[in-house]
């Protein structure tokens, strides 16, 4: 329904993407629909509303940071391969094997070994071995996911990385040559790792949080509402949320904290400190513009598309949602498998991941409605509501129920569910 034609790119044995083949194999997820996305490169389409945020936070770093020599201090990459190694997404950054983040049903594998990047921090330690110590990284993420306004399987990542030396961070402190970044026999506590001195990391954080609130603040405007949430990532400690305040609810745009030493070390620069952010670019842009549905950024809609062409990238735009089309919905009952939800069974992504297969972008939403277990018998029934509504035209009622069978059928034949229609 984007008008993009996906390539043939899935084969018996391997899985062909950006012009390499990979062996498939038991871990192999990834489908048709989410390979013709890869390459797609929104972040890199000049005038397209995440391209427009990207080049104003490129412009807000270049203009505000600048090196010793009057050079940027950070530099950009925006062309890095989505296809990473297991390795790179997960280990590189401390992330333990048997960790959720990892699950089958959560991303998108090419093999037991490879996989669509689900973040932009898979690319961390390369870029650190390779001798920055301030870099922008921008690039697709990909991710299996609920299905609604705020979510799509593959969105936009902004990662920002910036190391100091001892000189680099107490320079600023009267007497700043007499602290040190490092501790010896320390703690590790809520507020700081174990390795770190607490003067260290108290400036590292008023630098990380000044800097991210500098940049909201160029890109909203100075009044706009933010907070900090205190979180939790296995790569970095202390680690928080920013949220910013829209619509009179507050919505998460990134994450953030001071960088695990063991990511920096592995990585060759045991000599500094370090903090990182990723942040979502979709997220901002719909605060920003006022887009109101995720699944907008893939339309190739003049009507959308032409509202973000303009001279300047600092111009502001006055965006006017298209008129919303009417929703149709439908529901859809079944039984689980036997033995579904203790693992290995069948689980609510896998579905997800279906209806987005067969339906595409005419999905607005899929929510679980209902779900109970028969007492006699013991199994368990779902019932799930389908939000079908497309972009750019009226839905009949006709075509709305071809894609609805097709989805209790394949339901059945794919994920062994028996059918309550
Ligand atoms: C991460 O991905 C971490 N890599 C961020 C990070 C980087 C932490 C560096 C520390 C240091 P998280 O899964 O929360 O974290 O995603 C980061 C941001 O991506 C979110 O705040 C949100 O803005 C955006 N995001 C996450 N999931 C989705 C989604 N399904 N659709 C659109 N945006 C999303
Ligand atoms: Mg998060």
């Amino acid at each position: 329904t984007d008008g993009h034609t996906p390539q043939p790119a899935i084969g018996r044995d391997s899985v062909e993407v950006l012009g390499h083949s990979y062996p498939r194999d038991d871990f192999t997820n990834v489908t048709p629909k989410i390979l013709a996305k890869v390459g797609r490169n929104l972040h890199n389409q000049p005038h397209h509303p995440l391209w427009l945020i990207k080049e104003r936070i490129k412009a807000h770093f270049y203009s505000s940071y600048i090196g010793r020599w009057g050079n940027p201090l950070f530099s950009v990459h925006d062309n890095l391969s989505p296809v990473v190694t297991v390795e790179q997404n997960f280990d590189s950054l401390l992330i333990p094997p048997d960790h959720p983040s990892r699950k089958r049903g959560d991303n998108y594998y090419l093999n037991r070994s490879t996989m669509l990047r689900a973040h932009t921090s898979a690319h961390q330690r390369e870029l650190v071995r390779s001798g920055l110590d301030a870099f922008l990284l921008a690039g697709d993420v990909y991710r299996r996911d609920e299905i609604d306004a705020s979510h799509y399987p593959v969105f936009h990542q902004m990662e920002g990385v910036r190391l100091f030396s001892n000189h680099e961070l107490f320079s600023e402190v009267r007497s700043g040559d007499l602290l040190s970044l490092f501790e010896r026999g320390g703690r590790r506590t809520p507020g700081k790792q174990e390795t770190h001195s607490l003067e260290a990391v108290k400036l590292l954080e008023f630098n990380l949080k000044q800097t991210l609130t500098r940049l909201v603040a160029q890109l909203f405007g100075e009044d706009v509402e933010i907070r900090w949430v205190d979180c939790y990532f296995p790569f970095t400690h202390p680690s928080f949320e920013m949220e910013v305040r829209f619509q009179g609810d507050w919505m998460e745009v990134l994450g953030c904290g001071v960088m695990e030493q063991e990511v920096l070390n592995s990585a060759g620069a045991d000599n500094k400190l370090g903090w990182a952010f990723g942040l979502g670019l979709e997220r901002l842009a719909m605060v920003l513009f006022g887009i109101p549905d995720i699944r907008l950024f893939w339309s190739q809609d003049e009507r959308f598309i032409k509202q973000f062409r303009v001279q300047d990238i600092h111009q502001p735009i006055d965006f006017q949602p298209l008129s919303k089309y009417p929703p149709l919905h439908n529901d859809i009952s079944f039984w689980l498998p036997d033995g579904a939800g203790e693992g290995e069974g069948f689980v609510d992504n896998d579905f997800y991941e279906l209806v987005r297969s067969i339906g595409g972008d005419l999905v607005e939403k899929v929510t679980l409605v209902d779900e109970f277990t028969h007492p006699k018998t013991g199994r368990r029934s779902q019932c799930y509501r389908i939000i079908y509504r497309h972009m750019e035209r009226t839905l009949t009622q006709q075509e709305v129920r071809l894609v609805h069978e097709q989805i209790e059928r394949t339901a059945e034949s794919e994920l062994g569910v028996q059918g309550r229609y």
